[in-house]
């Protein structure tokens, strides 16, 4: 079927024509669920049965912008391979894929909506114990296991091949690396905070930190990243989570995804500012927070030198001291991406709900000036991060300021 956008109820004919889905007869319900940037999502149900699937379908444009941003629809094939992929890694993690269709840009996958957004859970002050055990073993898992360490080096280079992802990776060299730090416009921030805008647009120490970012994000094929692993691609509850949406997936430096993880975190901790909180609650729940981000880096890591120490194949990997010297670099670079990450989230085209819902102009600015005083000082400060407690500790300081 050559490609065109579905109808709610295109997408009920549409499944209804896979096999072992839903039995003969179903009478299935479809609600197009779709609120992030670029994809339909439809929701078809069996009501008498209770059984769902997602099917998710790639626009030829970027939805949060229109149809005037025309975006390539083989970002679908990225994401289901990306999908199937990390499932066989962590499938515990990750929802099933079911089907994929290349000339409709449509998977048909797993319903996890008994799950939240996990920035929607953030944003209304939820805890989730084992989300650093379990993100941490995601990254840990997927990022090992296609990386030059764990996988076949034939393998590894042909997995470089089918991941390369010009336009979705020109996106994020644009609205992260590139357009926050000049005037550009795609750039969407709030009027109060120009000044501080504006210095970070002057600061040349700062943007040759990020250029350098940027030069390794467009160099290092390290492993295939998840690419935009922020809260609101993680689906959570209390006991169980689900990392989707890896259209921006690729070959690049692994502590980008670390850092997205962190960043999103700590977009959350500035937003508190702005909740109906008493003092008390907030100091508590930012506290949370960056035990979590702590928790984050330190299951990531003991996860993957694990791995490193009992499966890497690459020989040069079992050399005496190259493990530390490796820790060491990516904690620097995640801390860098995790500022990058924070900075274009406050400055540049897609905000987050954690800052963007707080109502008063005011109190959003004072948050959005943490935010981006956090950024910086993690981006320009990351040489001295040797320990996940380095990076909180940059955090408590920026706050104290
Ligand atoms: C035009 S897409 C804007 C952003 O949404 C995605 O989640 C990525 O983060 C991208 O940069
Ligand atoms: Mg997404």
């Amino acid at each position: 079927m050559a490609y065109r956008a579905l109808t709610e109820q295109e997408a009920v004919e549409y499944v209804k024509g896979l096999p072992g889905l839903f039995t003969e007869g179903a009478e299935l319900t479809s609600h197009e669920i779709g609120d992030g940037n670029l994809n339909l999502v439809f929701d078809i149900r069996d009501q008498a049965t209770g059984k769902s699937v997602i099917v998710k379908q790639a626009l030829p444009f970027a939805r949060v912008v229109g149809e005037s941003w025309p975006l390539t629809i083989d970002r679908a094939r990225i994401e289901s391979e990306a999908l199937r992929i990390q499932h066989k890694y962590v499938p515990d993690l990750v929802p099933e894929v079911y089907h994929f269709d290349q000339e409709l840009a449509l998977t048909v996958m797993e319903n996890v909506g008994d799950h939240v957004i996990m920035r929607k859970g953030l944003i209304e002050g939820k805890r989730y114990p084992l989300f650093a055990k379990q993100i941490g073993r995601f990254m840990a898992q997927t990022l090992f296991y296609t990386s030059d360490l764990g996988s076949h080096p034939f393998e590894k280079k042909t997995l470089v091949g089918t991941f390369l992802n010009p336009e979705l990776c020109k996106i994020t060299e644009d609205l992260v690396f590139t357009d926050p730090y000049e005037n550009a416009p795609t750039n969407h921030f709030n009027p109060l905070i120009r000044p501080e805008v504006e210095a970070i647009w002057n600061n040349k120490p700062l943007k040759l930190e990020i250029a350098k970012l940027k030069y390794d994000f467009l160099t290092r094929a390290e492993a295939l990243l998840h690419g935009d692993l922020h809260t609101g691609s993680i689906f959570i509850t209390e006991t169980s989570l689900k990392a989707i949406d890896p259209e921006f997936a690729y070959y690049g430096p692994i502590g980008f995804d670390i850092g997205a993880v962190i960043a999103n975190l700590l977009l959350n901790y500035a937003g508190q500012h702005g909740l109906q909180k008493d003092q008390g609650e907030r100091d508590a729940y930012r506290e949370y927070l960056l035990e979590t981000v702590e928790d984050v880096w330190n299951e990531f890591v003991s996860h993957f030198v694990q791995l490193w120490h009992k499966q890497a194949k690459e020989r040069s990997a079992h050399v005496e001291g190259l493990w530390q010297s490796y820790v060491e670099r990516l904690i620097q670079d995640t801390a860098g991406y995790a500022g990058c990450k924070i900075l274009r989230r406050v400055i540049g085209l897609a905000g987050v709900a954690d800052l963007n819902a707080i109502e008063d102009d005011q109190t959003r600015a004072e948050a959005e000036r943490l935010a981006l005083a956090i950024g910086e000082a993690l981006i320009v400060g990351r040489g001295s991060v040797g320990e996940s407690t380095d990076i909180t500790d940059i955090v408590r300081t920026v706050t104290a300021r």
